[in-house]
């Protein structure tokens, strides 16, 4: 845990040389977010393949501290459906957020409890912020680059999971006639 002031290393598009937490998600940390089943399942069946990684820095998880890292999306799909992370709210859920696009291209796909939803483009160069009361999911829909992302967020901002994985999000992005497109989620309506 870092509690004095220090400088970071970011290679452009690379990852922090001095992070203190790894994190990795395969295809089986996803189940059930994906609106292809069939789709999902035979490529589990195949190969439990790496999606998406983050790089840590960890500081105190209080108010007040700014916790960061790199999150590297690997490009792929499942069905139709480009890789992403889990997506979330945060515990605190009146916390924002900032991502640095430091590689690739995708998407950021947000929404909040009351039913708002927006997804933004994001490529290397664009910041883009998430306010407060915003689940977040980032989507690589690059076909052969990393989605590469500085992210910087409240200390004491927690990780809500649960919600998304019950619910998923209203929007999904696809791939159709070759282009990123934004669909509704046929299953979130059935979603308790
Ligand atoms: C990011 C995310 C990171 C991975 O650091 O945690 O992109 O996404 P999931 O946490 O949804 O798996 C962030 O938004 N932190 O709050
Ligand atoms: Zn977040």
């Amino acid at each position: 845990m870092r509690t004095l002031p220090f400088t970071l290393k970011l290679p452009f598009g690379d990852r922090p040389l001095e992070w203190d937490n790894y994190i990795v998600r395969t295809l089986s940390s996803m189940q059930g977010q994906y609106f292809d089943q069939a789709a999902y399942s035979s490529l589990l069946a195949a190969d439990d393949q790496l999606l998406y990684e983050v790089y840590e820095i960890l500081v105190p998880k209080v108010e007040g501290e700014l916790l960061h890292g790199v999150s590297i999306v690997h490009p792929g799909k499942v069905g139709n459906e480009y890789f992403m992370t889990k997506g979330h709210f945060h515990d605190v859920l009146e916390t924002g957020e900032v991502y640095y696009c430091m590689r690739g291209t995708g998407m950021m796909v947000m929404e909040t409890p009351e039913g708002d939803s927006q997804v933004l483009g994001m490529s290397a160069g664009e910041v883009l912020y998430v306010p407060p009361r915003w689940a977040h999911r980032s989507v690589n829909t690059n076909a052969t680059e990393d989605l590469v992302m500085f992210f910087i967020y409240p200390g004491n901002a927690g990780h809500n999971y649960g919600t998304i994985e019950q619910k998923g999000f209203r929007k999904l992005v696809v791939e159709q006639d070759g282009q990123p497109t934004i669909i509704d989620n046929p299953r979130w309506q059935n979603a308790s």
